[in-house]
């Protein structure tokens, strides 16, 4: 069972370089390289899905100064690792914890990204202030990082993206968020996919480690059912047909998000626990801390649910960091007990998945 441990942390001031490149290696995607990488996944094994501990981050104190949120973050994502239990993966909050919210400041702090999928990524050489930071704290901590999601500058387009770096500090996986709307993007009354230059991501990713397969989706993607279908039962990787008969689905679900206080209490839990049982998934939200001196205020509550629906952990409104252990066998028992990963009628309708 998850562990109902919840940890009230207060800011750690420390005093951190925050070194900036000047050299640019961004390059756009090809769709070569994608086929390419397709074809590799088709061979790569889906990981045997093991127990870990996931820490959420409920970030607050997101000011107008860059340099100084991130410092904050890094500080952070120590803190979380502080103690004697160590989580095994750090999740940051939604919506470009490096920046203010408001459609204003997404252009000023985007910043250029340039992962393609499948080939190594030169953090040393990369523009993104960010990205630096994150690569460092997950090298330093050792751990699994999921960094949030910040406003990427690709062309004249501009993506809400996730970024995700192994133990080692390498960025191995990005999700652009493919789902928008003014809803969740805070000074929501003008910012549209159609102005800004604001565009929405177009693959649905996911990303190993050697505990779990694990899908990404952003704030407004938990709307949308399918997203989390599709992630559930195949993540990305493409399976070959002698092999459709084995679990190749993510086994956990970890969408960075944030509500505002109209929409939180009506639908943050909901909707997590929907899609937690619908697809028989442990699922996550992180948001940050409620700012009431911010335009937007945030629902907070960042939560870890399990395969039942049962809430593991479930944070307050404030900055705070909360931790749950994942039990595979939760997700085993909800399948052998409650069979509908083996019942569903796709000679009735359709499988999204497919
Ligand atoms: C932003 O924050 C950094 C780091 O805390 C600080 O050194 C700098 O003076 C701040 N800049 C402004 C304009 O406040
Ligand atoms: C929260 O967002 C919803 C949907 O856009 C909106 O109707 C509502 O007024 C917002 N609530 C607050 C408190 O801003
Ligand atoms: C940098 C930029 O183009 N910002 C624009 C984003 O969209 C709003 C609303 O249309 C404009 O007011 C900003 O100037």
């Amino acid at each position: 069972m998850g562990r109902k441990s919840t940890s009230r942390v207060r800011t750690l001031r420390a005093d951190l370089q925050h070194t900036s490149s000047g050299s640019s290696r961004w390059k756009r995607r090809r769709v070569t390289v994608r086929a390419a990488f397709s074809l590799f996944r088709i061979l790569t094994m889906v990981p045997s899905f093991k127990p870990f501990t996931v820490a959420l981050i409920q970030l607050g104190e997101i000011t107008a100064n860059k340099s100084k949120n991130l410092k904050h973050a890094h500080d952070m994502i120590l803190r979380a690792t502080a103690n004697s239990k160590r989580p095994e993966l750090i999740v940051l909050p939604v919506e470009c914890f490096n920046s203010p919210y408001g459609h204003v400041h997404f252009p000023v702090y985007a910043e250029k990204i340039g992962f393609i999928d499948g080939k190594r990524y030169d953090v040393a050489n990369t523009e993104s202030e960010s990205v630096k930071m994150l690569s460092r704290a997950a090298k330093l901590t050792e751990t699994w990082l999921i960094g949030g999601t910040i406003p990427e500058s690709d062309g004249d387009n501009l993506y809400n993206t996730c970024t995700v770096f192994n133990p080692q500090g390498d960025l191995v996986a990005t999700y652009r968020k493919i789902h928008l709307f003014d809803i969740d993007i805070p000074g929501k009354i003008t910012f549209k996919a159609s102005n800004n230059n604001s565009s929405p991501g177009t693959t649905i990713n996911s990303f190993d480690t050697e505990f779990a397969r694990i899908g990404l989706g952003i704030c407004y993607d938990v709307r949308f059912p399918e997203l989390a279908m599709i992630s559930a039962r195949k993540g990305t990787r493409a399976v070959t047909p002698s092999s459709s008969n084995i679990f190749s689905g993510c086994h956990v679900l970890i969408y960075p998000g944030a509500f505002n206080t109209t929409t939180g209490p009506l639908h943050w839990e909901v909707l997590q626990r929907s899609r937690a049982v619908d697809n028989q998934v442990f699922f996550a939200m992180c948001s940050p801390a409620r700012d009431l001196t911010a335009n937007y205020h945030a629902w907070g509550h960042s939560m870890v649910v399990d395969p039942m629906a049962s809430v593991l952990v479930e944070a307050a409104e404030g900055e705070e960091i909360v931790f749950a252990d994942i039990d595979p066998s939760v997700m085993e028992s909800a399948r052998a007990g409650i069979p509908v990963t083996k019942q569903r009628r796709f000679d009735v309708y359709p499988d999204v998945s497919k």
